[in-house]
């Protein structure tokens, strides 16, 4: 290893998923060669899941999924897995309780981010609060499921917390949104002592560039990664054709101290929808990454990102090579560099 290698820091996990980079790649981000790996109807009560969430767990690992039922609405089912790519989906969806211990189920779920801090699995994702915002919960055990305050009012979508808190505060990423299929949105953070009270909000990085592919809206993706050099943040970026919007997948380099500022971000995409079960599906031509697997010991990583709105699959990419790829084909947008407010 030479003394400018970029490597993540954290925990090794050299039972996740991985498969070399093939001889005739051109890019610094491929796909697992078996994809997708979670099909049509997985289950009997689901129609779809897609943009789903995944963690170690012991010698294992759990995914909280997006899965739509069959009447069209999305909840979030948790499935275990021995290797991460075969998973056991439950066909019931979580069932939440407030603090009290009474039912608090939300009317809709997607779009979830899972992350462990400290000794807590935290749940973020898409809820009904008199239109779209950020639902956020816990669990310890995966079996029982308590839902905490909404972070923020309408509307909000792509909240994203960090792995640890940083300077003393819990950090949230989002995307200001509307309600609908938003034709606008940029990523934001915002800071909390206690995951309740939130504030001191930055705009991070806004949409745009001199390319098209995150011309429309941009949200971060996978819970960042923590590397020698900043936190490594996969996102999604829209651009909008005249037969809709098209979701690609970058990535962007966070100052460790200070991530509302960026200090490398790609002016091109890493990914974005060729294959079929990427341009064909419920909602073709979506790449939207959620999760990552990651080893500290290779710079292994795995995105799990959600296919057409039908389908999860993986890509891989190592995080020496992928953060010397950013650094040579970086493009910040004005503000990205500065803590903006
Ligand atoms: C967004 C969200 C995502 C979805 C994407 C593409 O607004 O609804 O869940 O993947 O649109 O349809």
């Amino acid at each position: 290893m030479s003394e400018n290698e970029v490597k993540i820091i954290g925990a090794a996990l050299p039972n996740m998923p991985w498969q070399d980079k093939p001889a005739n790649e051109e890019g610094v981000m491929w796909r697992h060669t078996e994809n997708p790996i979670i099909n049509w109807n997985p289950t009997a009560k689901t129609a779809r899941i897609f943009n789903s969430a995944v963690v170690p767990y012991g010698e294992e690992f759990i995914g909280v999924l997006r899965a739509d039922h069959k009447h069209g609405k999305p909840q979030l089912h948790v499935a275990r897995s021995k290797d991460a790519l075969n998973w056991e989906i439950e066909n019931e969806e979580i069932q939440w309780v407030d603090e009290q211990g009474q039912s608090y189920q939300p009317t809709y779920s997607y779009d979830p981010r899972l992350v462990k801090i400290e000794d807590t699995y935290y749940i973020i994702w898409c809820t009904d609060f008199g239109g779209a915002t950020l639902g956020l919960g816990m669990t310890k055990d995966f079996k029982t499921f308590t839902r905490l305050e909404n972070p923020f009012i309408p509307f909000n979508r792509n909240g994203v917390l960090f792995p640890q808190k940083i300077n003393g505060k819990y950090m949230l990423l989002s995307r200001p949104s509307d309600s609908g299929h938003t034709p606008f949105g940029d990523i934001f953070l915002s800071e909390s002592p206690d995951l309740v009270h939130w504030g001191k909000h930055r705009r991070v990085m806004a949409k745009g560039g001199s390319g098209w592919w995150q011309g429309v809206k941009i949200g971060a993706g996978p819970i960042p990664i923590e590397t020698n050099e900043g936190w490594l943040m996969f996102y999604h970026g829209v651009t909008g054709t005249c037969n809709g919007f098209v979701y690609s997948i970058g990535a962007a380099l966070l100052d460790k101290e200070d991530p509302s500022k960026v200090l490398y971000r790609t002016r091109d995409y890493l990914l974005t929808p060729e294959k079929p079960y990427e341009t064909t599906g419920f909602v073709p031509n979506v790449a939207f990454p959620c999760a990552t697997l990651h080893d500290a010991e290779t710079g292994r990583i795995a995105v799990y990102y959600g296919a057409a709105d039908t389908y999860v699959a993986v890509a891989y990419t190592q995080v020496n090579e992928l953060v010397s790829y950013m650094k040579a084909n970086s493009e910040l947008v004005d503000g990205d560099a500065i803590p903006f407010r």
